[in-house]
C-alpha cells in the first residue's frame, strides 16, 4: 500500500492534506483543481523517507477516496501528520474526530500555516508542533515511538500526565541550504498544474527564500525571519527538475525579487547551461527594471505574478505595502515589452475605499497592457495587525478566524463588493485590445490549444471562483445587503 517501502521501513506515517470543501471523501467528494502538491508536507517527508519511515501523502483536494479507503488509511497508520490551513480547519477537527474514533494507536500530529500564524494547539491532535519541521520531525517521531522525553523539541505542544505542556521557542531552519528538497516522487501520479482550468504537465513549484521582510496590515505572515537558500543550492534544485522532466517552474517565494544580485546568478545559470525549462515568478516588484526584464526573457520567464493589492495610493498606504502606483505601472509596462505575461492580485474593501477608488482601478487597467487580474475581497484572517485592530474595536469576535470585509468593515456590504468585483473584472477583460495581446502572448508561450481551453472556460465564466465557496465550507461569513444603497448600485 505504501508507495516507497525500503528495508528500513517501520512505522507507517500517513501525510494528510485538507480541502476546503466539505466533503472530502466518498460520493459527494468535490475535485479541487490545485497547481501544486502540499509543499509542507513534502518538505517534511523527506526526512521521513530519509530515516526509514513508510509514507503516503493523501491531498484530500485531488484525491477521490471512498469512505472505506479513506478509513483504510486512517486504519493502517501509525502516524497521521495534518498540514494545517485555517480555511480548512473544520475538515481538520471532522479527521482527528475520525482517526480517534478509528485508530487509537496512530498518533496525530499538527503543523502549517494555521498552527504557526495562531499557536494554538489543535483540539483533541495528540501533538502540534510550531514552526518549520524539516529539520526536527524524524527526531519528534523517533522519540514518540520510543516513548522518550519531548521536553527538548522546541515548539512542540503536547500531553503529559494529563496536563497540556507547550515547549518554549519554535524551530526553523537558519540556514535554508542544510533543507533537503521536497520529496515529489510522493505524488508523481496525481494530477496537479491546474492554473485557471487548464492543467501545464510537468510544473514543479520551487521555493527559494523562507520568510519575509514586509510587513502588510493584512497578511498573517508576520515576524517571520527571511533567510535566502545560497544561488548553488538553489541552481542544484532547478538542474534536479530539469533532468527529472519538468517543463514549468514556478518560484513560487513571498520575495523572489528582493535581492538582485541572487536574482541575476540563478538567471545566469539557467542561460549559461541552456537549460529547457519555462518560468513563471510570484513576487514583489520591488528591484524589477528593463535590465532584470531583461534578464528575465533571456532566462525564459513567462510569466509574473504579482500581489500588487491595489492602485490607489492611499490603499497601498493603509495596507503598509511599501510601494508606490507609479513603479507598478512602469513595472507593468516594461514587462509587457518583453512579451512577458502579468498577472496581478487586486485587494478590494479597506475601509477607506470608495467608488471614486473602485473607478480608479477601471481606469487604471484600461491604460496599461496588464494580462490578468485576480480580484479578491479583503479578508480579515488571525493575527494579521487589520484583524487585531478590528478584533479590538469590537468589529469581529474572538472566535471569528477569517472574516471578509463587510458593512461593518468597510463602506460595502459583502454583497455589494462581490458586485464590484465582477465589474471590475468585466471592465478589465472587456477591452479588444487586451484580448488580442493576451491570445498572441498566450499562444507564443503555450501553443495555440491554449487559446481554444481557455475560451471555453471564460465564457463558461469559471476564470475566477469567488470567495463565498470557502465560506460555505466555514459557515463563518453572514452575507447580507441591509445596507445597499440603490443610487450606489449605479457603479455596478
Ligand atoms: C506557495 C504557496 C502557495 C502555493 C502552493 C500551496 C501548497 N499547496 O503548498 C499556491 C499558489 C497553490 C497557494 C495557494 C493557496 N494558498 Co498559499 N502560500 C504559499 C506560500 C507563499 C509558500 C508556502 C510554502 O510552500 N512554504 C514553504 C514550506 C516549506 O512552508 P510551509 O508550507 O509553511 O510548511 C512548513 C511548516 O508550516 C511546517 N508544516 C507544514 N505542514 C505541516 C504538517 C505537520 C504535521 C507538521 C509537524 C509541520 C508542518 O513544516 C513545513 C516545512 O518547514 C505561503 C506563504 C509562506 N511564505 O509560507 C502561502 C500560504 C501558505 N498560502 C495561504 C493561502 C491562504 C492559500 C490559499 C488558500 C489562497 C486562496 N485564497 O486560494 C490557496 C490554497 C492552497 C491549497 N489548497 O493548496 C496562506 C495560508 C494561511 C493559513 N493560515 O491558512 C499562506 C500562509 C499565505 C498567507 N500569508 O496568507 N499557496
Ligand atoms: S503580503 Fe507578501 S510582502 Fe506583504 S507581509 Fe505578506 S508575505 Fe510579506
Amino acid at each position: 500500500m505504501y508507495e516507497n517501502n525500503n528495508i528500513l521501513a517501520g512505522k507507517r506515517v500517513l501525510m494528510l492534506f485538507p480541502p476546503f470543501f466539505p466533503h472530502f471523501y466518498g460520493e459527494k467528494w468535490r475535485k479541487s483543481e490545485s497547481i501544486f502538491p502540499p509543499l509542507g508536507l513534502l518538505y517534511i517527508a523527506t526526512p521521513l523517507v530519509k530515516a526509514g519511515y513508510s509514507v503516503k501523502i493523501i491531498d484530500l483536494q485531488v484525491d477521490c477516496l471512498s469512505k472505506q479507503q479513506y478509513f483504510e488509511h486512517i486504519k493502517n497508520s501509525d502516524f497521521v501528520l495534518i498540514s494545517c490551513f485555517t480555511f480548512a480547519i473544520d475538515n481538520i477537527l471532522k479527521i482527528i474526530h475520525d482517526i480517534k474514533s478509528t485508530n487509537t494507536k496512530a498518533k496525530i500530529i499538527c503543523g502549517g500555516p494555521y498552527c504557526n500564524e495562531t499557536k494554538k494547539h489543535i483540539e483533541n491532535a495528540d501533538y502540534t508542533l510550531f514552526g518549520e519541521a524539516d529539520q526536527v520531525i524524524a527526531n519528534v517521531l523517533q522519540l514518540i515511538s520510543e516513548n522518550e522525553s519531548l521536553t527538548g523539541i522546541p515548539g512542540l505542544c503536547y500531553e503529559e500526565n494529563g496536563r497540556r505542556t507547550q515547549n518554549s521557542g519554535i524551530l526553523i531552519p537558519e540556514n535554508l541550504d542544510d533543507v533537503d528538497p521536497p520529496l515529489f516522487d510522493l505524488v508523481e501520479n496525481k494530477n496537479y498544474g491546474y492554473v485557471y482550468g487548464i492543467r501545464l504537465k510537468n510544473l514543479y513549484p520551487l521555493i527559494t527564500t523562507r520568510g519575509c521582510p514586509f510587513s502588510c496590515k493584512f497578511c498573517t505572515f508576520q515576524n517571520v525571519k527571511y533567510r535566502e537558500r545560497s544561488v548553488e543550492n538553489v541552481t542544484d534544485e532547478i538542474k534536479l527538475r530539469v533532468d527529472s522532466g519538468a517543463k514549468y517552474l514556478v518560484i513560487c517565494d513571498d520575495n523572489f525579487l528582493l535581492n538582485r544580485h541572487r536574482v541575476f546568478s540563478i538567471f545566469d545559470y539557467i542561460i549559461k547551461n541552456k537549460l529547457k525549462i519555462k518560468i513563471i515568478i510570484q513576487g514583489r516588484i520591488d528591484i524589477l527594471d528593463y535590465e532584470l526584464c531583461k534578464k528575465m526573457k533571456q532566462a525564459n520567464v513567462i510569466m509574473l505574478i504579482f500581489g500588487i493589492e491595489n492602485v490607489n495610493q492611499d490603499v497601498l498606504n493603509y495596507y503598509n505595502k511599501k510601494t508606490d502606483v507609479e513603479k507598478i505601472r512602469k513595472a507593468i509596462e516594461i514587462i509587457n515589452s518583453f512579451g512577458i505575461l502579468t498577472t496581478s492580485g487586486i485587494i478590494i474593501g479597506s475601509p477607506i475605499e470608495d467608488y471614486a477608488h473602485f473607478k480608479n482601478i477601471i481606469e487604471f487597467f484600461k491604460t496599461v497592457p496588464q494580462d490578468f487580474i485576480n480580484v479578491n475581497i479583503l479578508r480579515y484572517q488571525y493575527p494579521s495587525p487589520l484583524w487585531i485592530k478590528a478584533n479590538a474595536e469590537g468589529l469581529i469576535n474572538d472566535d471569528e478566524k477569517f472574516v471578509y470585509a463587510n458593512e461593518k468593515l468597510s463602506k460595502f456590504s459583502f454583497e455589494e463588493l462581490l458586485a464590484i468585483q465582477r465589474k471590475i473584472i468585466r471592465s478589465f477583460f472587456n477591452n479588444p485590445k487586451r484580448i488580442i495581446r493576451l491570445i498572441y502572448k498566450l499562444s507564443r508561450h503555450f501553443g495555440p490549444v491554449i487559446i481554444v481551453k481557455l475560451i471555453i472556460i471564460y465564457t463558461s465564466k469559471s476564470i475566477y471562483r469567488p470567495p463565498q465557496d470557502f465560506h460555505k465550507a466555514s459557515g463563518k461569513h453572514q452575507v447580507s445587503n441591509e445596507n445597499s444603497n440603490p443610487e450606489q448600485n449605479q457603479f455596478y
